[in-house]
């Protein structure tokens, strides 16, 4: 189809659309409402039977909200899930998930076939337990620990605001939604989300509230008696209650929300499992399969006589019409950044499809290592990577920093940065807050939205404050960046609640994650390149807060952590007894113990190890070559021995931690811990011996 062709079908198509669906509540309106919502009931109930496993209360009692947002608001194409302007809707509460299957296989997913609905929760079926990113086309994030969705959903609508001020709203303009359950609205990280969306007035994210008043203990009274509505208006947002069963009360909160000038909660009071007579507003409707009299009872009540897995043709056409709304949108989208300036298309495609923009990122790279070839710097890698985005940030205008209140701590702004703020989207720092879980939760939801990488800071000890949201990243695979600073007891006199001990092992025990610790400023670039590059997962950068020399000092093009670990210093012979292997600050150590050894005619060398995921990942042989084979392995790292064993072996020496840190100046720490370059020689020299 030409273009012209395209544009006169889709405003005849628009034309059609706007006829559909009328929003007046004449009776056989609510009669369609009623029988379409009464579908996605069905399935569930009968998905769930089917499993004898699953949520059914959650899908029954929000079907209402589902179907008006669905058939009359959301803008989608189940032709294009991934079409970049489609509204988002993020189920929060993922326990919910027949909820979003079934809209999905009603509103024309192709792959959500009736066949993946039977195969609810079962094995490689699109239709798991609960909803995952990258799994079933449509599901816009993994759900299931509660408040995270709601965390994404900030983090989708941050990268709407920026994305429509970089690129105009002509072609970025969507809204995002989310379903919330009580239990999403009881975690903390909720209220970190909260704060920030109000903070900068998203006024294009709209939460309906499954106010159902039960989870799974019972009513919600015996652990809550906060007011949501009250609680989101002192955050900023624009709240209402309405009766979660009524299409058109549903349908003019969401109209309202639309409108406002700030983010907009919805609170649908609703009855959990809606439809099961005896189990329906109870906590035995959350979480198993209702039982064969209740689901036949439920459909007595409902009116619904289709047998198990069957939607009557005409409730298919007029959920299988709703999903079609959308196409005539997108494709007037599509023409509409056809007629972009063709440099302006070319970059918003790039971005929108996750490819960095070629050949910048090794340039960018590569000027900052021979800076520091030509001027060497003594300095800490948290500024050495501030040192390397001031270039990376200019090359790579889709990253996107932050710092969870730490930006002079964690080095995470660039000169060239403005603050993002509800005035100006276009900035590119985002000041989280003291929220650290919400800004990890946020992350995530704009590197899911697409256009941006994000990359945040603040101390490493709290990783365990993002630990949720950093492992979903894992999971969904991710391109987040965390900078997490002050990586070991060498931040020195704040003292051991804020020194990091078992954080780098505790992450390097996330799949999918990578863990850097760089030695110098040269790594520390290099780390920030592979991060980049790692377009499929989440990484980590624990930089320390104290000084380190810069131990490469010869310009080399090649990325030398890419292997994850490598020969930094060689042994003076060519049969070394001795091989120390250390990571990050700790490198430095190692090089002066390998000094020490030297001079008692003890040949050693030194490998650092930046990455274990990348050295472990690697083949046997490059990863044995790298290894060795000396009589005696030592590991250096100011954190606990776990996990060293795969590289120093369970016979290896490792000097490090194996308890708390303490408060005192840096040097003193390491003095008292025993992490030194004399220690590290005498436990060689003393394995060597008994060896
Ligand atoms: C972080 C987290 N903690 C606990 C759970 C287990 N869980 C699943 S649903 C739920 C609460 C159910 O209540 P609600 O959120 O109101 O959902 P509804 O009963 O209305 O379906 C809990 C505790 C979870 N999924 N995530």
């Amino acid at each position: 189809m030409t273009m012209p062709d395209r544009l006169a079908a889709a405003s005849a198509n628009l034309a059609q659309a706007q006829r559909f669906p009328s929003r007046d509540a004449s009776a056989s309106a609510r009669a369609d409402h009623d029988r379409m919502a009464n579908a996605i009931r069905a399935l569930a109930m009968d998905a769930v039977e089917q499993a004898k496993s699953g949520h059914p209360g959650l899908p029954m009692g929000a079907a209402d909200i589902a179907t008006v947002l669905f058939t009359r608001f959301l803008k989608f194409d189940p032709a294009d899930p991934q079409w970049p302007d489609r509204d988002r809707f993020v189920l929060s509460a993922g326990h919910g998930s027949m909820l979003i299957y079934a809209l999905l296989h009603l509103t024309g997913y192709e792959k959500m076939t009736i066949g993946e609905i039977k195969r609810f929760r079962q094995l490689g079926s699109l239709t798991p337990g609960h909803p995952e990113y990258g799994h079933t086309p449509g599901v816009e994030t993994t759900t299931g620990p509660l408040g995270q969705g709601l965390g994404n959903a900030v983090g989708m609508a941050i990268a709407e605001r920026h994305l429509a001020a970089s690129f105009g709203g002509d072609i970025v303009d969507h809204f995002t939604y989310v379903l919330a359950s009580d239990g999403d609205l009881m975690e903390g990280v909720s209220q970190e989300a909260i704060a920030l969306a109000g903070h900068l007035k998203l006024r294009k994210l709209i939460v309906l509230f499954d106010d159902n008043g039960i989870s799974i203990d019972g009513p919600l009274a015996l652990a809550d008696s906060v007011d949501q509505v009250k609680r989101f208006e002192a955050a900023g947002w624009a709240a209402t209650r309405i009766d979660g069963h009524d299409p058109a009360a549903i349908a003019a909160a969401i109209e309202a929300a639309a409108k406002s000038d700030r983010p907009s909660l919805i609170a649908c009071r609703t009855i959990i499992g809606f439809g099961a007579p005896t189990k329906a507003g109870s906590e035995k409707s959350h979480g198993s399969a209702l039982g064969a009299d209740e689901v036949a009872a439920a459909r007595q009540k409902l009116n619904w006589s289709a047998p198990a897995f069957e939607t009557p043709p005409a409730i298919r056409a007029q959920w299988r019409s709703a999903g079609e709304r959308g196409r005539p949108l997108r494709l007037a989208w599509e023409a509409r950044l056809a007629a972009l300036d063709a440099d302006k298309r070319a970059e918003f495609e790039r971005r929108a499809r996750g490819a960095l923009p070629p050949g910048k990122l090794e340039a960018a790279v590569g000027a900052v290592k021979q800076k520091l070839a030509q001027a060497p710097k003594e300095i800490a890698t948290r500024a050495a990577s501030e040192f390397a985005l001031e270039t990376l940030t200019v090359a790579l205008p889709e990253m996107i920093g932050g710092s969870a209140d730490l930006t002079g701590s964690n080095n995470t702004r660039t000169k060239a940065m403005k603050a993002m703020s509800a005035a100006d989207y276009s900035g590119r720092f985002i000041h989280y807050g003291v929220r650290e879980h919400g800004m990890a939760a946020a992350m995530n939801g704009m590197a899911l939205h697409g256009g941006i990488i994000p990359y945040s800071g603040t101390f490493l000890v709290f990783s365990d404050y993002c630990r949720p949201a950093i492992r979903l990243a894992a999971l969904m695979g991710q391109r987040v960046i965390h900078v997490m600073t002050h990586d070991s007891i060498g931040l020195g006199e704040d003292g051991p609640t804020h020194q990091p001990v078992e954080h780098l092992a505790a992450l390097r025990a996330i799949p999918n994650l990578k863990v850097f610790r760089p030695c110098d400023a040269v790594e520390t670039a290099e780390c920030w390149q592979l991060a980049l590059e790692t377009k499929t997962g989440p990484s980590i950068l624990a930089l320390t807060r104290q000084n380190v020399p810069q131990l490469r000092l010869d310009f080399d093009a090649a990325n030398r952590c890419a292997r994850g670990a490598y020969e930094l210093v060689a042994a003076d012979g060519d049969a070394p007894s001795v091989s120390l292997f250390a990571s990050g600050s700790e490198v430095a150590i190692a090089v002066a113990a390998r000094k020490l050894l030297a001079a008692r005619n003890i040949q050693a060398r030194v490998v650092s190890v930046p990455c274990f995921e990348l050295l472990l990942a690697a083949p046997e042989k490059n990863r044995a070559a790298i290894i060795g084979r000396a009589r005696v392995n030592v590991g250096v790292e100011a954190g606990i021995r776990q996990g060293w064993d795969a590289i120093i072996g369970s016979d290896g020496v490792f000097v490090g931690m194996s308890g708390f840190g303490a408060s005192a100046p840096y040097k003193d720490l390491y003095q008292h811990f025993g992490i030194t370059p004399e220690k590290v020689a005498e436990a060689a020299l003393s394995r060597l011996e008994k060896s």
